[in-house]
Formats: C-alpha cells, structure tokens, sequence
C-alpha cells in the first residue's frame, strides 16, 4: 500500500488498523467471512474506472472488449457453480438484488409473504420498516414457538388466506434446513412466484452442505460475501427464460446503473475457488464446527433457538444467562470474539437491545480452525457471560484473561488474505 501510505497516511494507518483487528480476534458473525488474496487482488484493480451500463454484448459504452469477457466469465462460472440457466451478477448487494425481484414480478401494493423480521427474515422479504414493507403488502410467518422451527402448515394456511404473489424463503438468521420443496409447493398451490434468498447459505449450497433451492425456487437471490467467500456483491438465478428476462430488466435498467466491475471479476474468482474440491471439504467443516460449538455451548447452559444447528449459524437467547445480548456481544468483542446481538423469536426486549447474539462458523473455518478449537471458543464464551452476569470486576479480569488467549489462538490460524 505504499501509495496510499503517501498520498492518505490516515486512511492507510486505519486500513492497517482494522487488518490488525481483524488477524486478532475471532469472527463469529454469521454473515461475514475472510476472501482470498486473489479476490481481495481482483477488487482492487483498474476495473473500477469502467462504465459498462448494458449487459455483455449489449452496452451503453464503448470500450467493453475486456468488461464482456470479465461478466461473462462470471455468469458462466454462477451457471455451473448452482445448476442454473441464468445468473445476473450486476446486483449491488443483497438488498437491490431482492428489491429487483419485487420490480421483475410485483406492482406496488400486491402481496408479499416472508418470515419475520424478529423470526429469522431479512428486511427486504417484507419488514415494515424497509421500502418493501411500505410500497408492497407484507404477510408474515415465523416459527413455532415450542419448536423454534418454521410449520410449513402455518406457511401454507396464511398462503392460502392471503394469497401473495412472492413468497420469500430464506432469511439472516436460520439456523436449520430451509424446506425448499414444501415452500415450492405452497407456492405453486397459490400462484405465487418463489424467491429462495441464500444469502447466507450460499457456500452451503455450493459446496453440498445445504439441499439446492434450484429445482424448486422460481428466482434465487444471494449475497456473495458470506459463506461463498467473495467481494461484497450479490448475484440472481433463475432456470426459465422469461423469468431471467424479468430479473435482468429489473436490476439494469429498473434499478441500477453501471455494475461495479471490480467487484463483478472479484465475484468470478471467487466462484473459480468455490468449484474448487477444497471447498466443499470447506463447507462441510464449516456445520462440523458449527454443530460442535452447539454441542458445547449447550452443554454449558445456553438457550439455543431450535435447540442447535443444520447449518453455518447459531442464535442464542440468552434469558437463561440473565444478560442481554447487546451488553453480551460488547463483553465479547473486547474479549476478541466477534458476535452481534439479535432479536430472538417472541423477543419480549426491543430489536436495540434484544435477548439474543447470533454466531457462526464461516470465518473461523476459513481461518482453518476445526472442532477442538469451536470447543475452546464456546467455553470463553460461556466463561465471559457468566462472569458479566454475575460481578463487573470478575468480567473485566475474565475478559482481559481471554483476550489474551484469543491472541494466542489467532496467531496459530493467520486468517486467509490478511
Ligand atoms: N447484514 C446481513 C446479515 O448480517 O445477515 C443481512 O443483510
């Protein structure tokens, strides 16, 4: 970074600040991950400069011989990676991705079904807060509450009364198998289009460690940043025609304009590693140790919402802790663990300072760590929250201590790309 270090010594200080912070603790949120050098080399290149508003072959701008060739690569690599007839990696991020699918196949004011914010949804699949929730019809559905799991005889019985045109499955904070055949069915029965947002079991996906919405699905929406371990971006699918036509309309030029071409070649690369035999061994660790931190943190006392974990994450209520997720999450981070608070289902505490963290395992496995080492991080854990529970002093020794032996921990598995 020497010419950054001249031209901007503070940003390049903070930069090296935060790859500091990042080699030094332990990332357990779910949604985030460490790329490759060779991503972080493809982000960082001089395909930024380019406008190429358009799709291959059809562009606004001259100048594209290279652009063409990059996209390309990358939708063919999407295609091969999911199974899928059509892939549109232009979306900015994972929102705009979903909003095109509201464009692609809903007028403002139809109904849209997707779980709940406070159950493990995201935003944009209806909640009242996001433009989706305010220019659409959102219906809802959770999970059971003695189950923490999705009734898919619920789904179906508030499909059939309300009668969406878009149901959305899938969400940020499920911690088991979503159902894409039963969804695909309820969809069918009423009419309606399926969206399956992967965004956080992409990798999963990919690697064979979560069944494929494709088959199933009639649009696939993903992050590429999670599990899948690429630049920031997202991606859509589908399989027939006019539905990749719709998706493709929508996002260029319904939403956008230029794709961020950096970040699409960044997307091929990482789809290039995700093909690759090491990853699926990647993907399967990354439930081996999501299903041993489970284990172990069950065995210490914690609440886990649906009582464990299919996949790459796992959500805690820590009521039976007697502390709150936020004061939790913040012990931890300086602790050198890396978690977010989240609302848990029937949170009865604000969605600012709910009952819960969410965890995972993406990270962690990318570092290369593997079940002995997701025991050691469910006891510190375990060891930070009981202490914070009981007395501040014996908290700020507890934390100091770990914190130390998170360090020595890290230095043992350096983190890819750092
Ligand atoms: N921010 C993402 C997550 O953490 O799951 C969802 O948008």
């Amino acid at each position: 970074m020497s010419s950054l270090s001249s031209v901007d010594p503070q940003i390049a200080e903070l930069i090296k600040a935060e790859e500091r912070r990042q080699a030094d603790t332990v990332k357990l949120i779910a949604s985030e991950n460490y790329v490759s050098k060779a991503v972080l080399e493809a982000t960082g290149t001089v395909l930024t400069n380019k406008y190429s508003e358009g799709y291959p072959g059809k562009r606004y701008y001259e100048g594209q011989q290279v652009i063409d060739q990059i996209e390309t690569l990358a939708i063919e690599r999407a295609k091969s990676l999911f199974g899928v007839n059509h892939a549109n990696v232009q979306p900015y991020s994972g929102s705009p991705a979903n909003l095109a699918i509201y464009l692609a196949f809903l007028q403002p004011g139809d109904t849209v079904m997707g779980m709940g914010l406070p159950f493990g949804g995201h935003l944009t699949h209806g909640w009242s807060v996001s433009a989706t929730g305010k220019w659409f019809n959102p219906v809802r559905y959770g999970v059971r509450r003695d189950t923490g799991r999705v009734d898919m005889d619920e789904v179906r019985e508030i499909a059939l009364r309300e009668r969406p045109k878009l149901i959305f499955c899938g969400g940020t904070a499920i911690p088991r198998t979503i159902d894409f055949p039963a969804f695909a069915e309820i969809a069918r029965e009423v009419g309606a289009v399926l969206a399956a947002d992967i965004a956080h079991i992409a990798g999963l996906v990919a690697g064979g460690a979560h069944p494929s919405p494709v088959g199933h699905a009639d649009v696939i929406s993903t992050t590429t940043h999670k599990t899948l371990r690429g630049p920031r971006g997202a991606m859509l699918m589908a399989t027939a025609d006019e539905h990749a036509t719709a998706l493709n309309k929508a996002v260029f030029p319904g939403l956008q304009g230029g794709p961020h071409n950096h970040t699409t070649a960044a997307i091929a690369v990482a789809l290039k590693e995700a093909a690759a035999d090491e990853f699926k061994d990647y993907a399967r660790q990354v439930v081996v140790n999501s299903q041993a931190l489970a284990e172990e943190l069950l065995g210490r006392g914690f609440d886990l919402v649906s009582g464990g974990t299919d996949n790459h994450l796992i959500l805690l209520d820590l009521t039976p802790k007697g502390i709150g997720g936020k004061p939790a999450a913040q012990a931890l981070d300086r602790a050198g663990l890396e978690t977010n608070y989240n609302t848990v289902p029937f949170d009865p505490r604000k969605p600012f300072d709910p009952s819960g963290i969410r965890i995972g395992t993406a990270g962690v496995t990318s570092r290369g760590m593997g079940v002995a080492e997701m025991r050691q991080i469910g006891a510190w854990m375990d060891q930070v929250v009981s202490a914070l529970a009981k007395d501040q002093d014996e908290a700020e020794r507890v934390i100091t201590r770990v914190q130390g032996e998170v360090r020595e921990l890290t230095a043992r598995f350096p983190a890819p790309g750092l």
